[in-house]
């Protein structure tokens, strides 16, 4: 299914085009199903309690959920507390083929971004198992991503993600910052609402 991958950085491992039109919209319709139990909502910042711009969800046994109190994974959705809904298994394959670990996810983040939304720049370090990758799935409108080191101020590099695009985050790019500056509407047909949804896999708790 991998047509072609580019390594931008040591661990950065990029695969355009890596799901047909076709895969898209079967994916689109598994996270359109998993919205329905666990709905999109607007997570809070730490200690400010300031909103979000980006709507998040999650499935899988666990998700990454933060509050006022702080950042977290848990096991149930922060505003239904039903537990999140399984991860589809277009999913589960994906990460069998990019990942590199013999061990499942636990987690798949969602993140839906509406027009003018965007994420500042962070890094991914709520999970204890660092050894895995974190794999991101792109569907919708375009979006310029930000990718810099693994320390506050080293040179960033912007990557155009396109509806279909895969990466894979491993290795020395586990702990890299990276944001998305903006998202390009109207560039995608796929979401009937427009706007971009990103889906990132992760293991959380150690493997073995
Ligand atoms: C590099 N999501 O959910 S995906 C996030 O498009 C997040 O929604 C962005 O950053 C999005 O935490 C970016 C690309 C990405 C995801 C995880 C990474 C890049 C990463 C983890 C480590 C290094
Ligand atoms: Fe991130």
């Amino acid at each position: 299914m991998a047509r072609q991958s580019i390594e931008i950085a040591p661990g950065a491992v990029y695969y355009p085009g890596y799901l047909d039109r076709a895969a898209q919209e079967a994916l689109l319709a598994d996270v359109g199903a998993a919205i329905a139990t666990a709905p999109l909502y607007h997570p809070r910042m730490p200690r400010s309690g300031k909103s979000f711009s980006v709507r998040m969800t999650n499935c899988g046994p666990l998700g990454w959920v933060s509050d006022i109190d702080g950042y977290r994974y848990q096991a149930t959705h922060p505003e239904t507390g039903a537990p999140w809904p399984r991860i589809p298994e277009l999913l589960m394959s994906a990460w069998r083929e990019l990942s590199g670990v013999p061990f499942p996810p636990e987690a798949c983040l969602v993140n839906y971004y509406a027009e003018g939304t965007r994420l500042g720049l962070h890094q991914d370090r709520d999970e204890n198992e660092l050894a895995a990758p974190v794999v991101s799935l792109s569907l919708g409108d375009a979006a310029i991503f930000r990718f810099g080191g693994t320390k506050r101020g080293e040179a960033t590099r912007s990557v155009k993600l396109v509806s279909g695009d895969a990466f894979v985050f491993g290795g020395a790019s586990r702990l890299a910052y990276h944001g998305i500056d903006r998202v390009l509407t109207s560039t995608s047909t796929l979401l009937p609402q427009g706007g971009r949804i990103n889906l990132t896999l992760r293991r959380v708790t150690p493997a073995e």
